[in-house]
């Protein structure tokens, strides 16, 4: 551990260069110093949002679920307070405390979920037909965020593959298309290009349909034990353990079969750095910063930087290279 005064070069984080880039995509896209100084333009989203009256984000209702012997790995586990207190969901802010002290407004009652598409039985369901529908397990999943961090997380949820089985996809389907919630109102960084760091929402994602069908995907309802909170990616959100942390994307509405390979929101904001496969790999290099090794988010204090080497498809090579046979993961990355 190093004092503060003491940090070289070398303890700048991949963190550092991302959030450096962040404020050149805000200049890119005409967003002027004085903004970024935060005055009068963002003053009334700011006020809102950053307000006294600003709703508590709730504790989650304990869960039932199961934990199955092959998922409950032998990992260390970041703490609670850190898988629920450093987050990104850049629809509430783009710190990584900025979801845990915003995300109460968001409104996961009465939510619902679409799958249509290349479906034989398009559906709708909410969270009771999910809960009655699908038993929930707890799967302990390392995650690999593309900024070169990492956590060890007691997730709970149930394959997303089962669900896709329910809908029954046509013989035309080749990938899963997802969307987030768009809700300007309850979510400040879709009103707001400052805040919600200059992407067009809602956010979206996708997965080639094998990858979605794979055991290790799963929809993720919970974690250490309780429903999801909101900077989660309450009530519902994805879970792909092989992947960079962006592909997990979070309080799902949709879920639509396709043809076609569909746009995912940080491959069309940086298409050069965010590929579609975002398959965790040492040995390609995101252009701006090794992806080499990671910091690993543990019991330590926010100074007590333990690195460690990244692995191929996060660790999970064993049950998913197979997947990727005969692809070039450096051009499909
Ligand atoms: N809708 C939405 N989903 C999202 C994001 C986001 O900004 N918006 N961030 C992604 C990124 S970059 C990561 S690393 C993970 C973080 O999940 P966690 O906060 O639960 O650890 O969520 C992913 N899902
Ligand atoms: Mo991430």
């Amino acid at each position: 551990m190093k004092p503060v005064n003491k940090l070289t070069e070398n303890d700048v984080t991949p963190e550092d260069v991302f959030n450096a880039q962040r404020r050149q995509v805000l200049k890119t896209l005409g967003i002027s110093a004085a903004a970024l100084s935060l005055p009068t333009a963002h003053a009334d989203v700011l006020s809102w949002f950053k307000g006294n009256d600003r709703p508590k984000t709730p504790a989650g209702a304990p869960l039932n679920f199961t934990k199955p012997k092959q998922y409950q790995a032998d990992l260390p586990l970041t703490p609670e307070d850190k898988v629920t207190g450093y987050n990104n969901f850049y629809e509430f802010g783009l710190d990584k405390a900025d979801p845990a002290a915003n995300a109460g407004t968001l409104k996961t009652t009465d939510w619902k979920i679409d799958i249509d598409g290349e479906v034989e039985k398009p559906l709708t369901l909410n969270m009771d037909d999910i809960y009655q529908r699908f038993p929930l397990e707890q799967r302990i999943y390392r995650m690999r965020c593309v900024e070169a961090w990492s956590m060890v997380v007691p997730w709970i949820g149930f394959e997303l593959g089962k669900l896709l089985k329910v809908a029954s996809p046509t013989s035309n389907a080749r990938y899963v298309a997802f969307q987030t919630l768009y809700a300007p109102d309850e979510m400040p960084g879709q009103k707001d290009r400052f805040i919600g760091g200059g992407i067009n929402y809602p956010y979206v994602e996708g997965l080639r349909l094998d990858e979605a069908m794979h055991p290790l995907t799963i929809l993720t309802t919970g974690v250490y034990g309780k429903a999801l909170p909101p900077q989660n990616g309450a009530p519902i959100r994805l879970t792909v353990p092989w992947k960079y942390g962006f592909k997990g994307i979070k309080s799902i509405v949709k879920i639509t079969l396709m043809k076609d390979m569909p746009p995912t929101t940080w491959n069309q904001l940086a298409p050069n750095e965010y590929g579609f496969y975002a398959n965790v790999n040492p040995h390609v290099d995101h252009p701006r910063w090794s992806q080499a090794t990671e910091r690993f988010i543990g019991s330590g204090g926010i100074l007590d930087v333990k690195r460690q080497p990244t692995r191929l498809f996060n660790g999970y090579a064993g049950q998913v290279a197979s997947l990727y046979r005969g692809l070039d993961l450096r051009e499909n990355f």
